[in-house]
C-alpha cells in the first residue's frame, strides 16, 4: 500500500483524508499541532471503514516521525487571515508553517512528492521547492483543477449537461487575476463561446472568479474544503497510480509562458515523478495580458515572501 501523509488535519486536510480513503488508494496520516484531533479525527474515519468496505490504515498524529516513508505529503497546514491581520502577516505565519511542514518531512520521506495547498498557495509552493531544494518534479501547488472545476460546476448549473461532458480549463495565480480561459473550454467538444451566449459567459467566469469568496461569506467561518480536498485526491491518486493526466496545477517556471523562477497555474501532466510535464497552450493576445497580470500579481507575493523570509 502507498503511504500519504496530510499535515494540518483541518477542513481541508481532514477532508482529503476522507476523499481518499474513499478511493482505498493509500494507507493515510494525519498531522497536527492540535493535540488529539488527528488522533481522533483519523479514528473515527478508520471506524467508518467497515462500513464502506475499503481496507485503509489511518493514523493521526502529532509527531512528523509517523510521517516516514510517504510517497506524497500534502501540506493544508496553516492559518487564515484573521480581522486586522494584514497580507505580510498571514504570509509570515503560513510560511513558518509551510516551511517546517516541508522541511521536517522531508526528513522522513526523502523520496515523497509535495503537494501543497496552504494560501497564499502559489507563493506557499514556491516556498517548499525552495526550503526543501527539490528538483521542481517534486513539488506542485493545487489551485487549477479547483477553479476549473468551479467554473465547470457554473456552466453546468447553466447549461443542465453533465459536468463529465464540461471541460475548463482556469490557469493563472490563485487569487482574483486568474485566468479563465474560455477559448479552451468546451461542452463536449463544442466551444464554450458558441455554446453560451456572451453575457451568460461572462456571468460564469466571474463568478469563477469570485468563488472562494462566495463560499466565505456563506459559511461565515472558514473556507471551502470540500472541493479543494477532492481536487487534492485526484492529484495524488493522478501521481500514484502514473495516470499522466494534465490538470491545471501551480507549477515551477522555468521559462515556459515566459516566466521564471515562480510558482504559476498551468497544464501540467501528473504522473509518477509529479510534473512529468508542462504544457505549453498558445494564447492569444487577450490571453496573453492576463496571464502577465495574473503573473504580475503572483511574482509581487512571491517578492513580500522574499523580504520575510530567509529561503
Ligand atoms: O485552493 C486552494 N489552494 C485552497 C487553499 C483552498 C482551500 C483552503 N486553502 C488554504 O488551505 C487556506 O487558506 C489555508 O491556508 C489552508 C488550510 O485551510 P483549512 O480550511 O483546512 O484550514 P483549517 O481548518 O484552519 O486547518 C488548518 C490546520 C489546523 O488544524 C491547524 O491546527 C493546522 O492547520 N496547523 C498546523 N498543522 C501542523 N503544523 C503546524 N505548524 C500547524 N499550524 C497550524
Amino acid at each position: 500500500m502507498n503511504k500519504i501523509s496530510i499535515i494540518g488535519a483541518g477542513m481541508t486536510g481532514s477532508t482529503t483524508a476522507h476523499w481518499l480513503a474513499e478511493r482505498e488508494l493509500a494507507d493515510i496520516v494525519l498531522m497536527d499541532v492540535v493535540e488529539g484531533m488527528p488522533q481522533g479525527k483519523s479514528l473515527d474515519l478508520l471506524e467508518a471503514m467497515p462500513i464502506i468496505g475499503k481496507d485503509v490504515e489511518i493514523v493521526g498524529t502529532n509527531d512528523y516521525a509517523a510521517t516516514k516513508d510517504s510517497d506524497i505529503v500534502i501540506i493544508t497546514a496553516g492559518v487564515a487571515r484573521k480581522p486586522g491581520m494584514s497580507r505580510d502577516d498571514l504570509l509570515t505565519i503560513n510560511a513558518g508553517i509551510v516551511g517546517t511542514a516541508a522541511t521536517e518531512t522531508l526528513k522522513y520521506s526523502p523520496d515523497a512528492i509535495f503537494v501543497v495547498l496552504t494560501n497564499p498557495l502559489d507563493t506557499m509552493a514556491y516556498l517548499t521547492l525552495k526550503k526543501t531544494g527539490l528538483p521542481r518534479e517534486r513539488v506542485v501547488g493545487q489551485a487549477g483543477i479547483l477553479d476549473s472545476a468551479r467554473m465547470r460546476a457554473f456552466v453546468a448549473m447553466e447549461t443542465g449537461v453533465s459536468v463529465e461532458n464540461i471541460d475548463c480549463y482556469v490557469l493563472g495565480g490563485h487569487g482574483d487575476e486568474m485566468v479563465p480561459l474560455t477559448r479552451h473550454s468546451n461542452i463536449a467538444g463544442i466551444p464554450l463561446k458558441e455554446y453560451l451566449p456572451a453575457d451568460k459567459l461572462e456571468a460564469i467566469v466571474n463568478r469563477t472568479r469570485k468563488g472562494g469568496g462566495e463560499i466565505v461569506n456563506l459559511l461565515k467561518t472558514g473556507s471551502a474544503f470540500y472541493a479543494p480536498s477532492a481536487a487534492c485526491a485526484q492529484m495524488a491518486e493522478a501521481i500514484l497510480k502514473n495516470k499522466n493526466l494534465i490538470v491545471p496545477c501551480a507549477a515551477h517556471m522555468e521559462g515556459e509562458y515566459g516566466l521564471n523562477d515562480m510558482f504559476f497555474g498551468v497544464p501540467v501532466m501528473l504522473g509518477n515523478n509529479g510534473v512529468e510535464r508542462i504544457i505549453e497552450y498558445k494564447l492569444d493576445d487577450e490571453e496573453k495580458a492576463m496571464f502577465d497580470k495574473s503573473a504580475a500579481a503572483v511574482k509581487e507575493t512571491h517578492e513580500a515572501l522574499k523580504k520575510l523570509v530567509t529561503l
